[in-house]
C-alpha cells in the first residue's frame, strides 16, 4: 500500500502519526509513503486528481489499486486490516468514545486551527482575513477548555493511558499552528504538558517537523 502525503499538513500528519504509533507498538503496516508537494500545487496535478478528485491529502492506495481519500476512513481501514494491538480499542463503547473524542478535537480544534493559519499566515499565500481569524479566536477557548479539563484528572493521554486517534489529531493541529506561528495553548497548562510529553514519543519524533 502507498500513502500519498505531505509533512506538516494536519490531516496527512494525523495518519502519519497513527501509522508511526502502530509501528512503534510493534505492528508492521508496511506502507510506502509518497510525498505530494502541496507548496508546488502537486495535489492538483492530473495524476493526483485521478487518486482524489478533490485534490486533497492524505490518500491511501490499496493493494487492489483503489484509493481511500479521508483521513478517518484510512485509519478505520488500517484498524481493521491490522487488528492486532490496534489503537481504537477492543469493545464497541471504547471504540466509539475514542472516535467521538477524535471528532471533537478535529472539528472544534484542528480544523479551526488550520483555517486560522490560512487566514493569518497562509503557507499557500492566501489573503489574510481578520474577521475569520477573530471568529476562530472567539470559538477556540470552549474546545481547548474542554480538553484542558479532560487532562485535569492527571491522565497522560487524551483517552487515558493508551494513545488514541484523538492524540494524533490534536498534535497534527498543534503542529500546524506552530508551523503557522499561531500561539494557541499558552493559557492551558495541562494541554502544554500533554504537548511536551506527546512530542517526545517515538512516533512523534519520527513524524513531526515543527
Ligand atoms: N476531510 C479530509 C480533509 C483533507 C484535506 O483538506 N487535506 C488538506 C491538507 S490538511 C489538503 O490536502 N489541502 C490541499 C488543498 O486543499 O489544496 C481528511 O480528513 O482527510
Amino acid at each position: 500500500m502507498k500513502l500519498y502525503t505531505v509533512p506538516a499538513a494536519p490531516n496527512p500528519t494525523k495518519v502519519m502519526l497513527y501509522i508511526a504509533e502502530r509501528e512503534a507498538s510493534g505492528s508492521s503496516l508496511n506502507i510506502e509513503q509518497v510525498r505530494v508537494n502541496t507548496l508546488k500545487g502537486e495535489q492538483n496535478s492530473p495524476e493526483h486528481l485521478r487518486r482524489n478528485r478533490f485534490g486533497a491529502l492524505p490518500v491511501l492506495e490499496l493493494d487492489d489499486g483503489r484509493y481511500l481519500t479521508e483521513s478517518l476512513s484510512i485509519i478505520d481501514f488500517l484498524e481493521e486490516k491490522f487488528p492486532e494491538n490496534n489503537m481504537l480499542g477492543s469493545n464497541p463503547a471504547e471504540r466509539s468514545f475514542a472516535r467521538e473524542l477524535e471528532r471533537i478535537v478535529e472539528l472544534r480544534v484542528a480544523t479551526p486551527l488550520a483555517r486560522y493559519v490560512h487566514v493569518t499566515n497562509s503557507p499557500f499565500g492566501l489573503p489574510a482575513d481578520p474577521k475569520a481569524a477573530a471568529e476562530i479566536e472567539a470559538s477556540l477557548p470552549k474546545a481547548l477548555g474542554f480538553i484542558e479539563e479532560l487532562l485535569g484528572d492527571g491522565r497522560n493521554l487524551l483517552m487515558g493511558e493508551q494513545v488514541s486517534i484523538a492524540d494524533c489529531t490534536l498534535q497534527s493541529g498543534l503542529q500546524f499552528a506552530r508551523f503557522g506561528k499561531a500561539e494557541v495553548i499558552g493559557d492551558y497548562p495541562n494541554i502544554q504538558a500533554w504537548d511536551q510529553a506527546y512530542r517526545a514519543r517515538t512516533a512523534a519524533l519520527a513524524v513531526l517537523k515543527f
